[in-house]
Order: structure tokens, then sequence, then C-alpha cells
């Protein structure tokens, strides 16, 4: 069976690199230096775990166990979000290594190809948007994307080949092969906690919109500006914010974050004259989004005429929300059941690489409880325990897609 001490292991080994030993936060931004850290350790695991390891064209990490035309795929991510937590995705990729890594030694050869992905950039923390590498690999990623820069102007192509990669073969990242994509992750939120449960099945996965807002107005001398003739760009920019709380909080399952806000000059003694911030739309279902997205736009156009200000708006990412297979959710229910717990089904608020792969492949994910349902959040935890039953249910589960 699984090893759990080596499992555990790998995942405070993995934990040190990006870690602020200040906060705890862990720091791990995709093309840099401590991702490469972090992609040559767990390479090692791969390689350990009997796997050929490759990286294809926009740089996922895969480790290939046995051979065939068909592929059962198991991933997820190790960049992190800033300040994030431990667990989020460097779970999932840990605890799939450990299911190779047990097949090689029970020496189990896969009717199929299993293979490890450790997606590139999945939290969307240094180029704005997301989901990069499996979004390649579902052939959505544009070359327009592949512009977007970062906050030192360096774009996605450049980085890539600073890591010796080729933005002109992203296509060949598409993939055709796969028959079933699994992915174990930490759930991020209260659900199994309150249900007093260590995994549960997921449903279905809510899709980020996420929109950059530009607010502009005139810088002027905060001391020799009256109120009445400013044109305040943070003011307007403030009622937005709020306004757009207000819009999200109505009773239903959507949801809309403003997480992050630029005010130029940003000086004391200056009105401020530009605001750049972002707002992340979330829903299960499409037509949900998008309405709330048109409700929110049409808000902030009143609020920028009413107060003598610009408005521009730039979608920076749109996803499908993505329903899981039916039938990989009854396969991983029944290994549940094996273990003497009740199989409990919850939608992800959170996003996750699966949404991509959902587009070339039936997908499953299995939650992980969260402690206190913190993320994104140095405090994130999930005890040993449920770690270990987890990865347990996940070695059942791909087993029966292999044998
Ligand atoms: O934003 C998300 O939902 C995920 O953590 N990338
Ligand atoms: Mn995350
Ligand atoms: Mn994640
Ligand atoms: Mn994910």
């Amino acid at each position: 069976m699984i090893n759990d001490h080596r499992l555990l292991q790998h995942l405070e080994q993995l934990s040190q690199i990006g870690c602020n030993d200040i906060t705890g936060g862990i720091n791990r931004l995709s093309f840099t230096l401590e991702e490469q850290q972090a992609i040559e350790l767990v390479a090692s695991y791969m390689q350990d775990a009997g796997m050929t390891v490759s990286v294809d064209a926009i740089g996922n990490i895969i480790g290939t166990y046995g051979t065939g035309p068909e592929t059962v795929m198991l991933g997820s991510h190790i960049d992190t979000v800033p300040e994030g937590g431990k667990y989020d995705g460097a779970l999932g990729v840990l605890a799939a290594i450990e299911v190779v890594h047990t097949l090689h030694e029970q020496h189990i050869r896969p009717t199929k190809k299993i293979q490890v992905v450790a997606f590139k950039d999945e939290e969307g923390t240094r180029f704005g948007f997301g989901l990069i590498g499996s979004k390649a690999m579902a052939g959505l990623l544009t070359d327009e994307q592949l512009q977007q820069t970062d906050a030192q102007g360096i774009s996605i192509a450049e980085a890539m080949t600073q890591f010796g990669l080729d933005a002109q073969t992203v296509t060949l990242a598409k993939r055709h092969d796969i028959t079933a994509y699994l992915e174990m992750h930490i759930e991020q939120g209260k659900v199994l906690e309150n249900e007093n449960l260590p995994v549960g099945i997921v449903t279905g996965i809510a899709a980020p919109l996420w929109l950059e807002i530009t607010v502009t107005g005139i810088s002027e001398h905060a001391g020799a500006t009256p109120m009445p003739i400013r044109q305040d760009a943070l003011t307007a920019a403030s009622e937005m914010v709020l306004a757009i709380e207000q819009l999200a909080n109505d009773g239903s399952d959507s949801v809309a974050t403003v997480g992050k806000l630029h005010v130029e000059p940003n000086g004391v003694n200056v009105v401020p004259g530009k605001v750049v911030f972002t707002v992340d739309i979330r829903d299960i279902e499409q037509d949900k989004i998008t309405a709330l997205e048109n409700q929110i736009l049409h808000k902030l156009a009143d609020i920028a005429q009413r107060r003598h200000v610009q408005l521009q708006y730039k979608i920076l990412q749109r996803v499908q929300p993505a329903k899981t297979d039916t039938i990989l959710q009854q396969q991983l229910a029944a290994r549940i059941e094996q273990q003497g717990i009740r199989p409990y089904f919850l939608m992800s608020g959170a996003g996750h690489d699966a949404m991509n792969i959902a587009l070339v492949a039936p997908i499953a994910m299995l939650f992980v409880r969260s402690k206190d349902g913190i993320s994104h959040n140095p405090l994130e935890y999930t005890s040993d325990e449920d770690i270990i039953v987890a990865t347990k249910i996940f070695y059942d589960t791909v087993l029966t897609l292999i044998k």
C-alpha cells in the first residue's frame, strides 16, 4: 500500500521551496528560480517512482509510467498564490506520484499509460491569468495570451524562452489521448469540515472570470483642490468595489472578489488620478457569471459617469465551468465506501486545472478536508490522517482504471 511516511516527507520537503521564513507563506511563481527548484525536486520524486520525466511545449512537467496509446492522467500544480499554503496543488501532485510509486513497488504494470502532471502556472499570480499549462493541454492558449506581461514587463513568451521553451510550439501541448483525468486537491472551503468528513467527491467546478478595471480621473494637489471639483479615481473605485460586493451578495451561489488594487501616483498629498483593480467573478453556471458580469459593468459605468472619471475594462481570463464525469464520481464513491466513509458530493468554488482538461477528457476530483476552510494563506492545513486516507482512496480508484 501507499508509503505514508514518504508522501508526508515529500510534502514537507517541497513546502520548504519558496517558503517565507517569517510568515510561513509559500511563494513559487511560474518561470522563477523557486519554481525551477521545485520542478527539480518533483522530477526526482517522479524518477524514484519509476517514471520517465518530460517537459511539454508550455512547460508542464510530466512523469510517465507504462506505455500505450491511451493515458490515465493524474495531476495538479506546484505554483502558488502570493504567501500561499503548502497543500494547494502540491498535495495533488505528490499524492499522484505516491500512487505511481506504489504501483511500481508492487510491480503492477498498467494496461494504460499513467501520466502525472505538474501543470504550469495554475494560479495566475505572475501574469494576471492562470491555468496556463492546462489551457495549453486543452488547446485553449492563444498567441495573444502569451504576450501578457508581468509587473516587470516580461511576457509569458519571453519567460518561456528564458526557460528554454519555444512559445511558437505551444500548440503541440494539446492532448487527444487522455481517457480519464483525476485530481486530488484540498477543498479550500468548510463544507467537509462541517460534514465531519475527510474527503468528498466534486460534482462540478465553478469557473473564474477575471476582469481588469481601470479608472482614470485627474491627479491634483490634495490641498489646493476643493472637494466638489475633484475627479478622484480612488474614491470612484472605492464606491465601485463596494457596489461589486453588494451585487454579488444577492443570496445566489455567485461570488465576486476585488483582490488586487493599484493606485497612481500613490502619494500622500496627491488626489489619485488612476486606479487599476481586478474582479474575480464565479459561479457554477455560465449564464449566472455572464449576468453578474453585465450587472457589474453597467453599475461601474453609472458610477464613472456620475463621478466624471473614465472607465475601461479588460477580460484577463474567461474559463468554462466544468462538470465531472458521473462514472468516475461513482468509482470514487465506491472506494470511499470501502474505507467506511460516507460518500459526499459537493461543488468546487475554487478553480482547478481539471476545468480545462474537461474539454479533452472525462474528469474527476477528490477533495480533502481543509481545517477551518482556510486556503491561499500560510495557515492552510490538512491533517496527515486525512491525507493518508485520501491517498489510499486515490490509489484504489486509479487501480480500477489501469487494471
Ligand atoms: O483561483 C482559483 O480558484 C485557484 O486557486 N487557482
Ligand atoms: Mn489556489
Ligand atoms: Mn489549487
Ligand atoms: Mn487545481
